[in-house]
């Protein structure tokens, strides 16, 4: 509760932050996409980790403001970075369950699109599993995204209760292969087969796959030998401040 408290004035007080992670193409070995990771700085508690305050900010409703401060940060930098003559680059945004359900979100993401004058195949919406929850629903907020053509990706794959029906019944653009399958994957052959058949289900679906949170070598080995498009982790980077991405990557 008193968490909660302090997150209720994190925006105003200027707390939060975003950072960005590389994604890492294994075709060219350039990075051409980030994934915009929240950060919050209190007074009182320090740094404080997502996996900690979004579950708070998801129960009291703050989950909204915050995610609409993300999405419009996000936008803002990529106005920024045009402007600076850097060559534009995808960014991910995690969207939570019910800032994807809320009934303005399609319109408030092509309002910031316009507004930021940012072609929409720059923005990457991450929703998770437990976002699709409802078919019609989920159908009918996914293809209003796809006509406004900004990608969709599949956070935590694997880890959710849905069903794969989901895979053929909604527009999404890209699978992100959950951490969890990839930490032992030199080790473990359950996860091995796992992933194998997760990466040649989405090839076979004409999807983009990413690895996340990729640590070693022997594990990019793997994933590249099994032709996954994409990795994302501390081998590369880990999310780094709006600066340093200047500095390390548009310099
Ligand atoms: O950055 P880190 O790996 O510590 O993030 C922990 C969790 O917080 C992850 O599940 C991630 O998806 C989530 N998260 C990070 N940034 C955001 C955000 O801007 N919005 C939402 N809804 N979740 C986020
Ligand atoms: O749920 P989501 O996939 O959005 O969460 C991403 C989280 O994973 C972020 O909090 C990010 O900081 C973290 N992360 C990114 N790369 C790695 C990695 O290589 N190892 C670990 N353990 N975590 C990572
Ligand atoms: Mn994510
Ligand atoms: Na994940």
């Amino acid at each position: 509760a008193l968490m909660e408290a302090h997150l209720h004035r994190a925006i105003e007080l200027n707390e939060l932050m975003i950072y960005f992670q590389p994604q890492v193409n294994l075709e060219t070995n350039k990075i051409d996409s980030f994934e915009a990771l929240i950060r919050w700085e209190n007074r009182k508690f320090g740094m404080v980790s997502p996996a900690q305050f979004i579950p708070i900010a998801e129960s009291s409703g703050l989950i909204i403001s915050i995610g609409e401060w993300v999405l419009e940060r996000v936008c803002q930098y990529q106005k920024e970075w045009r402007e600076c003559g850097f060559k534009p680059v995808r960014v991910a945004v995690n969207i939570s369950p019910k800032q994807f359900k809320q009934k303005s979100f399609v319109k408030r993401i092509s309002a910031l699109l316009k507004e930021y004058a940012i072609e929409p195949k720059y923005l990457e919406l991450e929703i998770t599993e437990s976002s699709m929850t409802d078919l019609h629903e989920t159908t009918s907020i996914l293809k209003r995204l796809k006509e406004i053509g900004v990608y969709v990706s599949v956070d935590d794959f694997g880890t959710g209760y849905s069903s794969l029906s989901y895979l053929k019944e909604y527009p999404i653009d890209i699978i992100k292969i959950d951490q969890s399958f990839i930490v032992d994957i030199e080790k473990d052959q359950k996860n091995k087969a796992i992933v194998e058949t997760i990466i040649l289900l989405a090839q076979n679906l004409g999807l983009e796959v990413i690895a996340e949170g990729v640590e070693e070598s022997g594990q990019e080995q793997f994933l590249r030998e099994n032709n996954c498009q994409k990795v994302q982790g501390y081998l590369y980077n880990r999310p780094l401040p709006a600066k340093q991405i200047v500095e390390q990557y548009f310099h």
